[in-house]
């Protein structure tokens, strides 16, 4: 078992993310049972759920003549457009079903703003706006985290970059993740990861 001050950050495995789902990314599923194992050595479990209203500015359906995966100017900076996805109370924003829910302490959702995208389990894509999660962490006591999930190179890597910015110390177990690789934007989020003194295992 993992000593208190540890926590297991489980980013979004959540249906549309997984073969089949709205913005599926290549062998999503292939990581659940390991995460559920590696669940069973942390006293802190927390899991975060990607949670758009219809219509939320990061789909390509919301820009006229936009296509899924071109990049638009937001006023927070670029933004990629992604096919609708993550719907709040759809079956695609449900957790996957092999996932084991039970042994988290605390579900955050994120990307709920209408008007920002939130990659990052700690701040909208604003880079200001918090979702209360480094409160609930440091309140806690928590400031080792090892990061799992969906997709590597967009939401663990803003979680992960986030994290080490804010003072964590942070693992990403990559063997638990899967990218979207859009654009050479693994290779990015792995040089940023390193660069922001996360340690990528894997
Ligand atoms: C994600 C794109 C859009 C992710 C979420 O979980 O990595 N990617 N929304
Ligand atoms: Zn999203």
């Amino acid at each position: 078992m993992r000593p208190a001050n540890e926590a297991l950050i489980v980013i979004d495995v959540q249906n549309d993310f997984c073969p089949g789902g709205a913005l599926a990314v290549g062998g999503g599923d292939e990581i659940v049972g390991g995460i559920n194992d590696l669940m069973a050595d942390f006293s802190a479990v927390i899991l975060t759920q990607d949670w758009h209203p219809e219509g939320h500015s990061s789909f390509a359906s919301s820009h006229d003549g936009a296509a899924p995966y071109s990049v638009t100017e937001m006023p927070y900076g670029p933004q990629v457009l992604w096919p609708d996805h993550c719907i709040q109370g759809t079956e695609g924003a449900r957790f996957h079903d092999e996932l084991a829910t039970d042994p988290a302490d605390m579900i955050i959702r994120k990307g709920y703003n209408p008007a920002i995208d939130s990659y990052s389990a700690f701040f909208e894509n604003d880079h200001q706006t918090p979702t209360g999660l480094e409160g609930y962490l440091r309140s806690r006591g928590i400031d080792t985290l090892t990061m799992v999930g969906l997709a590597l190179d967009f939401c663990v890597n803003y979680s992960a970059v986030d994290g080490a910015k804010a003072g964590f110390a942070v693992t990403v177990e990559q063997e638990l993740c899967r990218a979207i690789d859009l654009d050479g934007s693994l290779q990015a989020a792995r040089d940023g990861m390193l660069a922001a003194g996360v340690k990528l295992n894997g």
